[in-house]
């Protein structure tokens, strides 16, 4: 075994997107791409000795070569441990367990998180810092700048590790362990939630239908929900994680996790559904034929939490973000605590959590989390939404009827257009800017123009300022249209629009969410020219 030094060409394009690097499997199978990434990052860190480094992913195909990369370059770096979850496995949220109770330095996430995986999907990598959260924007800015200087890169000549038995090897002067990926997961939940109601729950007979859709989510939802919590055999369905996630979008939305909205509506439904995606991270909770939006679900646990054990002395603050819509700044006025608006993505959350001014945070895009770690956390709001249930006795259903009884009902939906040439896509961005100065005042979808403008985010903590983070055009009710590309995509660019309108009166709070937005569809049309520029008449996805 020796160090070995190789001679680089930088890539074009390795800067990290809304979450970390994320390209085609395709571009990171070229020779020297993940090494020349890593190489960066590692110049970026500096030094590693007496240093412990998390490495592991959500076992999309590539994980296992990418980490024995990563292994053998963090030895030559000179990291004093390294762990590594059994299999090459461990889930985001499970990611910033460990960095946090291990007090590691930090740790790389191998995931492309929702998006498809196999040979021909998405990969990524992305870096979390020593409290456990996705590296800032000054941190994932100095890796891209570097990434364009590597000319060398160090690593060791050694054969692969075995990466499926847990135990202890040596690469150089870096111990390598292999460890439960699930074990420290557990016990950060366990010491948030009333296990023994949600045991008690079932053991009433309550059912739940948990999709992990062939993700990573799978072992962890089997352990505690099947295993400790008692739920019956069967329970978390499509549990085992496959490289490719079964051919299947692991995007827990109604429209990816069609199997099931389907087992929900149907006769003999369970209590509640829930689906979390590649990486374990994000949720979808579904009750009898009732899909809960992810901005409402949000609201429920921040109006409930001080049933939860864990939250019982109260929330410090809560944040979402920008797209995401008020109804949790509603529950948040009511509670008389701080609502935290910040731009899209969990890295965002990081400095608010450290510094103990929100507890819980959340995004539209079925994302929920709290102080607890600093990743949004997909199984943790199935365990939050059992333990409401469980403690108040109400369904899915009424416990978010009674949300919207209590505050009115924001009524929301994104509407994305995928796969559009990238020159279109900001074509159409950059006259959607040029329109904001003239469209205050204006009468738009029959109100006037409150607000149009780029929203741009000023870190309370540390200052740094993030422009450029999404247009939103606000109306005098408080309706409003935003508008974003995607940072996650691997194809073209994804155009997001965001809708929402809050709907005071219970009797029509039944109505279809894309009838009720239908005046704020035609105000984005026609400010936007929306069909002109993405040359598509209808959104190919509207959650
Ligand atoms: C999307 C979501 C964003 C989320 C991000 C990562 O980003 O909109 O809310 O934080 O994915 O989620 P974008 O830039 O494509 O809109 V995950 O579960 O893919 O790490
Ligand atoms: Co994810």
């Amino acid at each position: 075994m020796k160090r070995v030094t190789r001679p680089a060409t930088p890539f074009e394009g390795q800067r990290p997107g809304t979450s970390g690097l994320r390209k085609k499997v395709s571009v990171f199978q070229q020779p020297g791409y993940l090494e020349n990434f890593v190489q960066a990052l590692f110049n970026v860190l500096g030094d590693a000795s007496g240093k412990t480094l998390v490495v592991g992913g959500d076992g999309r195909y590539y994980n296992r070569v990418a980490i024995q990369t990563i292994l053998r370059m963090a030895a030559a770096h000179g990291y004093a441990r390294v762990l590594v979850g059994q299999g090459g496995i461990l889930s985001t949220p499970a990611m910033s367990a460990v960095i946090r109770r291990r007090a590691a330095s930090g740790g790389i996430v191998l995931s492309a998180s929702h998006n498809p995986g196999g040979p021909s999907g998405d990969f990524g990598i992305k870096y979390n810092i020593a409290n456990g959260g996705p590296a800032p924007e000054s941190v994932t800015e100095a890796i891209y700048l570097r990434s364009r200087e590597v000319h060398e890169v160090h690593t060791v000549d050694s054969p692969d590790l075995p990466l499926d038995a847990l135990g202890t090897h040596r690469l150089l002067d870096t111990q390598i362990e292999i460890i439960d990926p699930v074990a420290d997961y557990c016990a950060v939940q366990r010491a948030l939630f009333d296990f023994d109601a949600i045991r008690a729950l079932f053991a009433r007979g309550f059912r739940l239908r948990l999709d992990t859709m062939w993700a990573v989510g799978g072992p962890y939802a089997k352990a505690l929900i099947e295993g400790e919590l008692g739920a019956p055999a069967g329970t978390v369905v499509n549990a085992t994680p496959r490289e490719d996630f079964g051919d299947l979008h692991p995007d827990p939305n109604p429209v990816n996790a069609t199997d099931l909205i389907a087992h929900m509506a149907a006769a003999d439904a369970p209590d509640m559904g829930a689906a979390t995606d590649g990486d374990a991270d994000r949720n979808m909770i579904v009750g009898r034929n009732f899909a809960v939006s992810p901005s409402d679900s949000l609201a429920v646990l921040a109006a409930h939490a001080t049933r939860i054990p864990g939250y019982a002395a109260g929330l410090a603050g809560v944040a979402r973000s920008m797209p995401t819509s008020t109804a949790v700044d509603r529950v948040a006025a009511k509670l008389g605590i701080a609502c935290y608006e910040t731009p899209t993505g969990w890295k965002f959350f990081g400095n608010l959590l450290d510094a103990g001014k929100v507890t819980l945070c959340g995004e539209e895009s079925y994302g929920t989390g709290s102080n607890h770690i600093r990743e949004k956390d997909g199984l943790w709001a199935v365990l939050f939404w059992l333990n409401l249930i469980a403690v108040t006795g109400k369904s899915v259903e009424q416990l978010v009827r009674a949300l919207w009884a209590e505050h009115g009902r924001c009524v929301y939906s994104r509407h994305d257009y995928e796969g559009i040439p990238t020159a279109q896509a900001d074509a159409l961005m950059r006259d959607l800017r040029a329109a904001l100065p003239g469209l205050p005042g204006t009468v738009l979808a029959g109100e006037p123009v409150a607000i149009a403008d780029d929203f741009a985010y000023t870190d309370p903590t540390d200052g740094s300022i993030s422009s450029k983070q999404g247009v939103r055009i606000i109306l005098r009710s408080g309706s409003r249209v935003v508008f974003r590309l995607s940072g996650t995509g691997t194809e073209g660019a994804t155009l997001r629009i965001y809708l929402e309108r809050h709907e005071p009166d219970p009797s029509r709070h039944d109505l279809p969410a894309q009838q009720a937005l239908a005046p704020l569809v035609a105000l984005a049309e026609q400010v936007a020219r929306v069909r002109h520029f993405t040359g598509m008449d209808t959104p190919s996805v509207m959650t």
